[in-house]
């Protein structure tokens, strides 16, 4: 079978068009495209969601293609650059698939095999927005305040050697240097994960980062660098070899890398570009002046659920998302947690997030798209900040119930134990995963004891949870109960 590349697909004066006709290929002349992009951390999320709307706009706008960089995986370069950096997109539901083939990526470039190559690039003039999909941990900073770990390895590494930094913020302050010493006007630095507020704590990690290397660098960065916020959404499971083979059967060429989604899109953001920006709104995004509205929503709504489901579906033996959501206790819980205490701490109508819940609940429910429990659950000491405890102290500010969110956070306590309710090992994937099995093994299966010592971990509770008896007394008896009768009945009992 051809292998995905620009050779083996067909072109003429019009653009490129597939040969099977099942697949939709894009229609400009890729050789026309010039790069305007710099996305550093390029995985499966940024390929099928902020590449998918580039790709859209350079059918009108050539100037804006994506160079792209991987800070830790070297596999994407690897994959991508056989086939001339292309790849499929699948867009998967219970109707069927559809395929498209993305050209906006022009090249990928292994960050710690080509950093100076990528500081160069960051640097040119014709490179306007550097955007980031490094996930939470990829910011080093302390997820319960948002601001820059100084502490952290890649940190104090960067600090040392400015000029060979491995750090997302390290990259970005060398790259912004180099700009300023040869006169160029620096990018703007477009953050898309799931960060509270991710434009706003981007820049105050990048202007401490530079305010320890250089105060001044840091007020020219704090003068004139724009850090955009955004909210982000596209549910993207990690490729699987069944998909590789999917796409083959589908495309009729072999990709080493495609994407498989679904067919929700939705991209907020913040209209704050100062050296121009694509015409993000004409291919479907929302331009906003205040974008933390949405954020805020998203975070707690779906990935609120998305990690309650992940901890409880996991230790309940359910592998992915669309079986978890599928049995009527997990069902009730999150509908539950939605309904009863993440929406009423929202300042939206209440009809629209109605909607915007019975639309989450339905794309948890694809049965198309293998979203595993596993994957989700990894970083969560990166992830329940943002995702739980904005809401539990909400909640605890005025006196309400947490309930549903506490079961969230026992569950989270009760999986990072690292041993699961049949006592099989739980591959625990986190930063803090040693701190955390330390604690699990020095606490034995005594909740109370289990549940204040991951209470004291700072970096996830900040201190004033830990100083809460509603909170501490209620995760603590969830994860009793965990312990003693396992997840779906502690769900069912929570209702
Ligand atoms: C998920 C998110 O892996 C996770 O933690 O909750 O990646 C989620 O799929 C996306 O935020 C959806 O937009």
């Amino acid at each position: 079978m051809p292998r995905l590349a620009v050779e083996n697909i067909r072109s003429d004066s019009v653009g490129f068009h597939s040969d099977s006709g099942q697949i939709r290929v894009f229609s400009y002349d890729r050789a026309a495209v010039t790069p305007g992009i710099v996305h550093l951390g390029i995985g499966a999320f940024h390929r099928a969601h902020m590449a998918v709307y580039i790709d859209d706009i350079l059918a009108q706008n050539p100037g804006w293609g994506i160079i792209g960089a991987s800070l830790r995986r070297p596999g994407t370069r690897e994959a991508l650059a056989p086939q001339d950096f292309l790849y499929t997109l699948a867009v998967r539901d219970a109707s069927g698939t559809r395929c498209r083939i993305v050209g906006s990526v022009l090249d990928v470039l292994d960050a710690n095999m080509q950093r100076r190559q990528l500081l160069d690039i960051m640097a040119h003039s014709s490179i306007r927005i550097v955007s980031l999909t490094v996930t939470e941990k990829g910011y080093c900073h302390d997820p319960a305040t948002g601001e820059l770990d100084t502490g952290h390895p890649d940190i104090r590494h960067d600090l040392d050697h400015p000029g060979d930094p491995v750090s997302a913020p390290g990259i970005i302050v060398q790259a912004i240097e180099m700009r300023r010493k040869s006169g160029v006007v620096p990018f703007a630095v477009m953050s898309c994960d799931n960060l509270p507020s991710n434009g706003e704590t981007t820049r105050r990690i990048v202007t401490r980062f530079a305010e320890l290397y250089d105060p001044q660098l840091a007020g020219y960065i704090a003068k004139n660098v724009a850090f955009p916020g955004t909210m982000v959404d596209r549910i993207v499971p990690a490729t699987t070899d069944a998909d590789r083979q999917m796409v083959k059967e589908i495309a009729g060429l072999d990709d080493a890398w495609p994407v498989v989604t679904e067919p929700f899109t939705q991209w907020v953001i913040e209209d704050r570009f100062p050296q121009g920006r694509p015409p993000f709104e004409a291919v479907g995004a929302q331009m906003v002046s205040d974008v933390e509205p949405f954020e805020r929503m998203k975070l707690r709504m779906l990935n609120g659920s998305h990690s309650t489901m992940a901890y409880l579906g996991y230790l309940a033996g359910y592998q992915y998302v669309s079986e978890a959501i599928a049995d009527p206790v997990i069902h009730k819980l999150v509908h539950g947690l939605m309904t009863e205490e993440v929406m009423p701490v929202l300042p939206m109508p209440r009809a629209d997030l109605e909607r915007y819940r019975d639309q989450l609940l339905e794309r948890f429910a694809n049965p198309a798209l293998k979203h595993r429990t596993w994957q989700i659950a990894m970083d969560g000491s990166q992830k329940l900040p943002q995702r739980l405890l904005g809401t539990v102290r909400d909640r605890l500010a005025k006196g309400q119930g947490i309930q549903r969110l506490a079961l969230g956070v026992a569950a989270w306590m009760r999986y990072v134990t690292g041993i699961g309710e049949k006592g099989d090992p739980i591959e625990v994937r986190d930063p803090l995963a040693a701190r955390l099995g330390e604690i699990a093994e020095a606490s034995g299966r005594d909740a109370s004891r289990l549940a204040s010592a991951f209470l004291c971990v700072s970096e996830v509770f900040g201190t004033d949870l830990p100083a809460n008896a509603a909170f501490r007394d209620t995760v603590t008896g969830h994860l009793e109960s965990l312990l003693a009768k396992g997840a779906l009945e502690t769900a069912r009992a929570v209702g």
